[in-house]
């Protein structure tokens, strides 16, 4: 994999805050038809799996279909902006949605007790052909990754306010935070749903990966404040603190807040005032 992807093929900071606000962003259509093509049977076939902690080099040889698919340059660049060169494989799996298959996965987080406020793993999620409404898309619940659950300890919530059922073009890849609530849909169709995904684990700090000549634009403070429909009325701030902490974290710049909240509740002076007696 080349080890830094052409400018123009990294990410924007509005991509970047995006993902922060959401916990995900989505490519459409961006693998070509003749991969496309390949990916069924391919996926299908199996594809070997890699020990825990894998360099992506080494996971995957070169020339092979999923080296090529992360070689693609938006995907190299989206890859390089949200977890840097020479990320790690944490694990891979082909999720198939059989055809009528009557049930669906539980909403779940693929995380556990995982505190972490800043680094994040990231997972490309890989639909080779179209996915329709009826077809068992992802759903996920955008904005839902900063809000720790463990696991599928959600899985009695259903149909949350402002969930999205992926409808998709041919060749979509979807980046996910790791955190986000997320669950493959039942497949109400006549055709087998396939997606492929790729855990990423960071190796380099998540510090200014994508191309940062943006990063004035207001567009970015616009993002980094979307609310969601799921959203408490007051506890629905702690998702834009979170994201404060995290975009403060991923620029390096600490004194980061969109309207004073968190240089508020971030307030603990250490200095001890003098009293004169
Ligand atoms: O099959 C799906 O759409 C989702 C599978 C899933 O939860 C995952 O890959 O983590
Ligand atoms: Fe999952």
């Amino acid at each position: 994999m080349p080890p830094y992807p052409s400018r123009e093929h990294l990410l924007t900071s509005v991509q970047m805050a995006h993902f922060v606000a959401q916990g995900s962003l989505r490519l459409d259509a961006v693998v070509p038809e003749e991969m496309n093509h390949q990916a069924v049977s391919l996926l299908n076939a199996g594809i070997p799996a890699v020990p825990f902690g894998t360099p992506l080099d080494d996971a995957f040889p070169p020339g092979s279909f999923v080296r090529r698919l992360v070689e693609l340059p938006r995907i190299a660049g989206a890859l390089h902006s949200l977890v840097g060169p020479a990320p790690t494989v944490d694990h891979h799996a082909v999720h198939v949605r059989l055809p009528r298959e009557g049930k669906a996965q539980n909403l779940h987080g693929d995380a556990i007790i995982d505190v972490r406020p800043d680094a994040f793993d990231v997972q490309l999620m890989y639909y080779p052909h179209d996915v329709t409404l009826e077809m068992g898309g992802t759903l996920s619940v955008p904005g839902s990754h900063l809000r720790r659950i463990n696991e599928s300890d959600i899985g009695r919530y259903q149909n949350l306010r402002g969930q999205v059922r992926l409808v998709c073009p041919a060749g979509t890849v979807v980046f996910l935070h790791h955190g986000l609530w997320h669950g493959g849909r039942r497949n109400d169709s006549d055709i087998a749903r396939h997606m492929f995904k790729i855990r990423f684990n960071p190796t380099v700090r998540q510090l200014r990966l994508w191309n940062t000549d943006d990063i004035n634009d207001p567009r970015v403070n616009d993002e980094l404040r979307a609310r969601f429909p799921w959203h408490e009325n007051a506890t629905g701030r702690l998702e834009i603190y979170n994201r404060v902490k995290l975009w403060q974290s991923l620029t390096g710049n600490d004194s980061f807040d969109l309207d004073y909240w968190a240089t508020r509740v971030s307030n603990r002076p250490q200095r001890v005032a003098v009293v004169h007696r």
